[in-house]
């Protein structure tokens, strides 16, 4: 495996991730569940043992040192992320426990607000349920109404009928940056550019994509990205939500309580700056900071060798699930099309039961709908089992799936 980073020297990043050096069942664990939550290096865990260890007090309230030096790593997580993603101004960034929280956090406050019958929401059917489910319960309590951009037969957007789907009705376009069901990366900036010209807002589902590529929401052209710290290293119920200052700023508070106001009368209150309007009560302080120290890490690794070393891992792993043969990947053929994610099917064994098997082996994959029932029933299917790569992965991981899927095919005989 050729290194183009010193970090990407196989043995050295494993070893950085003290969850990988366990054993499952007797078998070296190999992680092959990355698109559901990545694990974690030693410099995020220390950051997290840090916080809690030395300046554990709360932010922006306590006038003491421990409160200074918590704000201060609170608030420096968020310039660092907030420049991770591109975003111009880190005031832009609100701090959500992920993408779901962040997606929501969209639909009850700019969508409670704005939208009113008849108004369109153009949804794709690819998206994770967190970018379906919101919009949902908005447009049944705003008579908004949802239509959906369909994927062709290998999981592509088809964006020939975008230009009929946008009309002068659509005020959002919401689709995901990179199927977690599929790995099918979507042209965000294409469709972005074409919601312009009617006018339409655009949020990204950025929780595939900010872990293994380098997103830049100025150039995507979009108005809300969402993404999640879990899948990039970082701690669970940490993320966030970017949005352009103009819109945050016109946009209605979506929790109260402390920490989110200026002042508080009997009847009415007042709002504190961006981000913090949106950031009611004490917030996942640690998980802040350490989300810092993954994209830290990212960084230190270089997005270019990520790339570049999942993209080998996928061709590499195609390649021999074709070879195998009996096996049915589902997304798009061409690799500048998708990312390191693998959903298959195998004959008659369940995905159920090939990632029971698969476990037995000290593999771990996810197997299910992936939430993501729509891309299920464009393809008629229940489930997939999925295996999603990540960087500290490996050639051996790919082989070691291979030698199961070996014993789930002698199990259930040939496809
Ligand atoms: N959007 C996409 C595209 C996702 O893949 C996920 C999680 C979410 C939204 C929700 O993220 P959360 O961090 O708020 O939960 N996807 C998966 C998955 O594929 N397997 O487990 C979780």
């Amino acid at each position: 495996m050729p290194t183009t980073s010193p970090r990407l020297d196989r043995m050295a990043l494993r070893a950085q991730f003290p969850a990988l050096a366990q054993e499952v069942g007797g078998h070296p664990l190999v992680y092959l569940d990355n698109a559901a939550t990545s694990q974690k290096p030693q410099s995020v865990l220390d950051a997290l043992a840090a916080y809690y260890e030395d300046d554990n007090a709360n932010v922006h309230r306590g006038i003491h040192e421990l409160s200074r030096r918590a704000t201060t790593a609170f608030e420096g997580a968020r310039v660092k992320l907030a420049k991770f993603i591109g975003a111009p101004d880190s005031a832009e960034l609100v701090w959500t426990r992920g993408t779901t929280e962040a997606i929501n956090l969209v639909a009850s406050s700019w969508g409670m607000d704005t939208l009113g019958d008849g108004d369109e929401i153009l949804l794709s059917s690819l998206e994770h349920h967190s970018n379906i489910v919101p919009w949902q319960l908005v447009a049944s309590r705003t008579g908004a109404r949802l239509r959906y951009i369909e994927m062709d037969e290998q999981g592509r957007l088809i964006l020939d009928y975008l230009p009929e789907l946008l009309t002068d009705r659509t005020r959002l376009v919401a689709v995901s940056h990179i199927s977690n069901a599929l790995g099918t990366v979507n042209p965000i900036r294409e469709i972005a550019d074409q919601a312009k010209q009617v006018g339409a807002l655009v949020l990204v589902d950025g929780a595939q994509a900010v872990p293994h590529r380098r997103v830049d929401v100025q150039e995507l052209g979009c108005d809300f990205y969402a993404f999640s710290g879990h899948k990039m290293c970082g701690p669970t119920g940490s993320g966030g939500l970017w949005a352009r200052r103009s819109l945050l700023e016109s946009m209605p508070p979506y929790q109260g309580g402390g920490e989110m106001i200026r002042m508080v009368e009997r009847d009415t209150s007042t709002w504190a700056e961006i981000p913090h309007k949106f950031e009611a009560g004490t917030p996942n302080i640690a998980g802040a900071i350490a989300l810092g120290a993954a994209a830290d890490f990212l960084d230190e690794v270089g997005f270019n060798a990520i790339a570049e070393h999942e993209r080998e891992l996928l061709s590499y792993a195609l390649e021999r699930l074709d070879d195998m043969g009996g096996i049915n990947v589902y997304g798009p053929t061409d690799l500048d099309e998708r990312s390191g994610v693998i959903s298959f099917t195998m004959g008659d064994a369940h995905p159920h039961d090939i990632s029971t098997i698969l476990d037995s082996r000290g593999i771990a994959i996810r197997a299910g709908h992936h939430c993501a029932q729509l891309v299920m029933q464009h393809f008629g299917i229940s489930a997939t089992a999925r295996a999603s790569f990540y960087l500290y992965n490996s050639t051996d991981d790919v082989d070691h799936l291979i030698e199961g899927l070996a014993s789930v095919k002698e199990i259930f005989g040939p496809a």
